[in-house]
């Protein structure tokens, strides 16, 4: 009877284990290449958390220094492909990239990231609440975005989004002046007056690959083993050992119900 016992909880055990879902953490990354010949590259890290924060990381060098650097999610919610456009996007051929000529392919911006208060679309060129790269470049940038600050459906394409980072110094002067490429016009259709072209011009873009396991799966199975997978097959494995146990404990509870028989008769 107390073997009973042990295999019904046993039992329960696995059922419990069963009955939760397995909630996993989504990280994406992007490899940011230099644009307009900025020379800046960097990565990015995306994790879109259960619970619905994102937490974003950027290492980036080769930024124009002690200069904030507007920095963005772009993509679309509408499942068209958005990535990041080489200078055949330049359509006046003038040899540099503006966020005009880019927008084509950036698609609108999701997120703007800045280091603190709002984070949306309208603080894309928050330049005061934009990361500052240090004098050698090195601009090193996390911050954790909590889950009304995400926009809806966005943790969902995290694997479909790129991450584009602003601000050049087009006459190597090591500030943003409106002698380098004059006054940005992207800026002015904004409404903000008097801002360089060089402080918004793309610096850097990377698309995110290897994106693991969409938080919320939209059917299909991703191919390729990252951290990702090795995560997902965790439950699955820790499953596998709850029913080996479970077979075994049933094993050697019936072996000595049936010694038990033998004895008595
Ligand atoms: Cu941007």
């Amino acid at each position: 009877m107390i073997r009973f016992k042990f295999v019904l909880a046993t039992t329960a055990v696995l059922l419990v284990a069963l009955g939760t879902p397995a909630l996993a953490d989504t990280t994406v990354r992007a490899h940011l290449q230099a644009q307009n010949g900025s020379g800046a590259e960097g990565t990015a890290t995306l994790t879109g958390t259960d619970d619905g924060r994102l937490i974003v990381v950027i290492h980036a060098r080769g930024l124009v220094p002690g200069q904030p650097h507007a920095q963005h999610i772009h993509g679309s919610l509408g499942g068209k492909n958005f990535m990041c456009p080489g200078m055949a996007a330049d359509t006046d051929g003038d040899g540099v990239l503006t966020n005009e000529e880019a927008s084509g392919e950036y698609g609108t911006i999701f997120m703007s990231l800045t280091t603190s208060g709002d984070a949306g679309p309208e603080s894309g060129l928050s330049l005061d609440r934009m990361p500052v790269a240090e004098s050698s470049g090195r601009l090193d940038y996390r911050r954790t975005f909590s889950a009304d600050q995400v926009p809806d459906g966005l943790l969902d394409q995290l694997s479909e989004v790129h991450i584009v980072q602003h601000g050049i110094d087009a006459n190597d002067n090591d500030r943003y002046d409106v002698a380098g490429l004059g006054v940005s016009t992207f800026a002015t259709n904004l409404g903000l007056a008097g801002v360089p072209e060089e402080a918004t011009d793309p610096a850097a873009c990377g698309v995110v690959t290897g994106a693991g396991a969409p938080l919320h799966p939209q059917g299909g199975v991703e191919t390729g083993s990252g951290p990702e997978d090795a995560a997902v097959n965790v439950p699955l494995a820790t499953l596998g050992v709850l029913l080996l146990a479970l077979s075994a404990t049933v094993l050697v509870a019936r072996r000595r119900i049936s010694s038990r028989v033998k004895h008595h008769s």
